[in-house]
């Protein structure tokens, strides 16, 4: 079970899914199955409007990617989006990615990586990347790679993971998954920059074609 941070968000039903301990009934599992498909539902709008598109309610981010809580609920609602805090916690605390974050005051959320909004420029600890690192893509993008190695597109930076699982997951979004496997320690040594997010996703500007091995 993923740590509860006690914000003094309001009780709700959505916080006895990570707290139940007794076998649930036919019905609480129709519930729960319920909630679960909201908090994937709202997990979803939050990475789109916190990565990519706050304009699209009116929010405001800082450059650390930073919105106030209160605000985005608002905005949301204003917008036909109905959510509360209860939800927003639920989305957080349950997300096995770790792809928000709340702030020490619990007044603020962010998404903490995938960013493409240029509203937010946000740094990340400069870190010696292990000898290798994996990036999950599609087979259809396996020649433009090739030729102009890894861009990292409308988002901030190139996404790697640690585990070739991972990124079979994310290659699997795009079509018939391939991993390639990056020589983060060389490239680090011929002084490409790399960062860890909090939530263990590697990232790098670009990765040049000479640094990819493609995994059969
Ligand atoms: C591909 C998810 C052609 C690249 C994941 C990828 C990740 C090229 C796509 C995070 C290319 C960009 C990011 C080139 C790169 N030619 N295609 N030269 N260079 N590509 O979604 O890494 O679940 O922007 O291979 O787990 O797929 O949302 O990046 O297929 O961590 O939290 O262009 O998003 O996280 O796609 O995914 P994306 P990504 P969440």
């Amino acid at each position: 079970m993923l740590p509860m941070r006690v914000c003094g968000e309001p009780d709700s039903g959505f916080h006895k899914l990570s707290l139940q301990r007794a076998p649930p009934s036919n019905s609480s599992l129709t519930a729960m199955t319920k909630d679960l498909a909201k908090i994937d539902d709202i997990s979803r709008y939050l990475s789109y409007i916190l990565r990519h598109e706050p304009e699209a309610i009116g929010l405001h981010l800082d450059t650390e990617g930073w919105a106030d809580i209160d605000s985005l609920i608002a905005c949301a609602n204003r917008h036909g989006q109905p959510i509360d805090k209860a939800i927003v916690h639920a989305v957080v605390e349950t997300n096995k990615k770790k792809r928000f974050a709340i702030s020490d005051d619990c007044r603020r959320i962010r998404a903490v990586q995938g960013h493409s909004t240029s509203t937010v420029q946000r740094t990340f600890p400069e870190m010696v990347p292990p000898e290798v690192l994996y990036h999950g893509t599609a087979t259809r993008f396996l020649e433009s790679i090739r030729e102009q190695g890894l861009k990292a597109g409308s988002r901030h930076h190139v996404h790697l993971s640690l585990d070739i699982s991972t990124a079979i997951a994310v290659g699997k979004r795009y079509g018939k998954p391939v991993v390639l496997e990056i020589q983060a320690s060389k490239m680090s040594r011929n002084g490409f920059k790399f960062f860890r997010a909090e939530n263990d996703v590697w990232l790098t500007d670009a990765v040049p074609p000479q640094f990819i091995n493609i995994i059969d």
